[in-house]
C-alpha cells in the first residue's frame, strides 16, 4: 500500500542512481525557459511524495458541476481518490446548481469536499468563463492561508493513473492533447487583436488545456483575477473569445510562463487514440454528447 511504501521512504530511501546522460529520447522534458516537462519515466514517485510529504501541504482542488454536468461528478471524485494526490491532504470544492444530487463519495482520511452553490446558467459558454472569478473569490475569501497548492480542474473527466507531486510548481500548465504535434499557426488562440486574449500570428509557445491548470494560491489566483478581468473587459466591448477561459489563459501563460508543464499525459481525451509518447493516461476527458447536456 502507499502507506506502507512511505515507510520505506522515511526510514532511508533507496532508488535508482539518477542519470543526466540517460532518459526519455522521445520527447522534450525542458521548455526553453527551463520548466520541467512532466512526462512518465521522468520523475521517481516515492522521491517526490517523500519530499513533498515532509513539507505538510494542502491541496485545494476545484471543479464544477452546473446542470446536467452533475452526472459526472460521481466517476471524477471515485477516481480522484485512486489517483490524485493519494496519502496527501486534498481538499475539492464543488460548484453546482444541484447541490442535492452531489453523490456521496467514501473519502480517505485527511481529503474532505466542500459543496457550493452557484447560479445556472442559460449559456454554456458563461458557465466555463466564470470559473474564473469563482476561483478568484474562493481564493480570496477562503483559502489564502488554508492550502498551499490548487488545481482547477474539468468535471467531465476521469483519473487513469497517478496525478501526486510531480505536479506541483509556483505555476502549473497543461498541454492540451489536441495540438501539441501542430504548428502554433494552426492552434485555436484568439485571433482577433480586439479581444484581450489575443495571440498574435508567431507568438504562442505551446496550447494550454482550460480543463486542467494550477499552482501555488497566489500564482492561481493572479492568473483567475487577470483573466477574469480581461474577459469582462472583452465582454464590455462585446467580444467573447474563441474558447472562452481557455483562450484569456492561454494569453496569461504566453505572458508569464508557467514554471511547470504538464505533458498531455495529464489531460487527454476518451476519444482519442493513444500517441506512443504517451505511455500513461493519467486523466482524460470523458465522450459526451454536447447536444445532450449543454444548455443551450
Ligand atoms: C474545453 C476545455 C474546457 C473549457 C472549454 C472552453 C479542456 C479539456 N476542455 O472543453 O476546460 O476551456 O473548452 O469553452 O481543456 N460546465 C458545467 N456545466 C455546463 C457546461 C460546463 O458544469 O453546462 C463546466 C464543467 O466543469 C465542464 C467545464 O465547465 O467540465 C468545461 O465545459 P465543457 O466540458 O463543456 O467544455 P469542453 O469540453 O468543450
Amino acid at each position: 500500500s502507499f502507506e506502507e511504501k512511505w515507510k520505506t521512504v522515511e526510514a532511508g530511501l533507496k532508488y535508482n542512481q539518477p542519470s543526466i546522460v540517460h532518459g526519455r529520447a522521445d520527447v522534450v522534458t525542458v521548455t526553453p525557459w527551463l520548466a520541467p516537462v512532466v512526462w512518465e519515466g521522468t520523475f521517481n514517485s516515492f522521491l517526490l511524495d517523500s519530499i513533498y510529504k515532509r513539507k505538510n501541504i494542502t491541496i485545494a482542488a476545484t471543479v464544477f458541476a452546473v446542470g446536467k454536468y452533475i452526472m459526472f461528478l460521481k466517476d471524477f471524485l471515485q477516481t480522484s481518490e485512486e489517483h490524485f494526490f493519494v496519502g496527501f491532504r486534498v481538499d475539492f470544492y464543488v460548484f453546482t446548481d444541484r447541490p442535492n444530487e452531489v453523490p456521496k463519495v467514501n473519502m480517505a482520511a485527511g481529503r474532505k469536499l466542500t459543496v457550493r452553490s452557484v447560479p445556472s446558467s442559460n449559456r454554456w459558454q458563461e458557465i466555463s468563463a466564470r470559473r474564473m472569478e469563482i476561483i478568484q473569490n474562493l481564493i480570496e475569501e477562503k483559502l489564502q492561508n488554508r492550502a498551499d497548492y490548487i488545481f482547477c480542474l474539468d468535471v467531465d473527466s476521469k483519473f487513469h493513473g497517478r496525478w501526486g507531486a510531480e505536479s506541483l510548481g509556483e505555476l502549473v500548465a497543461v498541454i492540451h492533447p489536441g495540438y501539441y504535434r501542430d504548428d502554433r499557426s494552426k492552434f485555436p488562440y484568439e485571433r482577433r487583436p480586439a479581444s484581450n486574449a489575443y495571440v498574435a500570428p508567431g507568438e504562442g509557445d505551446f496550447y494550454y488545456c482550460g480543463g486542467a491548470f494550477g499552482g501555488l494560491m497566489q500564482e492561481v489566483h493572479l492568473l483567475a483575477k487577470t483573466c477574469r478581468k480581461n474577459f469582462e473587459d472583452d465582454t464590455k466591448k462585446g467580444i467573447e473569445a474563441a474558447w472562452q477561459e481557455e483562450s484569456h489563459l492561454n494569453r496569461y501563460m504566453w505572458i508569464n510562463k508557467p514554471s511547470k508543464v504538464l505533458s498531455p499525459e495529464y489531460l487527454w481525451q476518451d476519444f482519442k487514440p493513444k500517441n506512443p509518447e504517451v505511455q500513461i493516461i493519467r486523466f482524460s476527458g470523458v465522450i459526451k454528447n454536447y447536444a445532450n447536456i449543454r444548455p443551450n
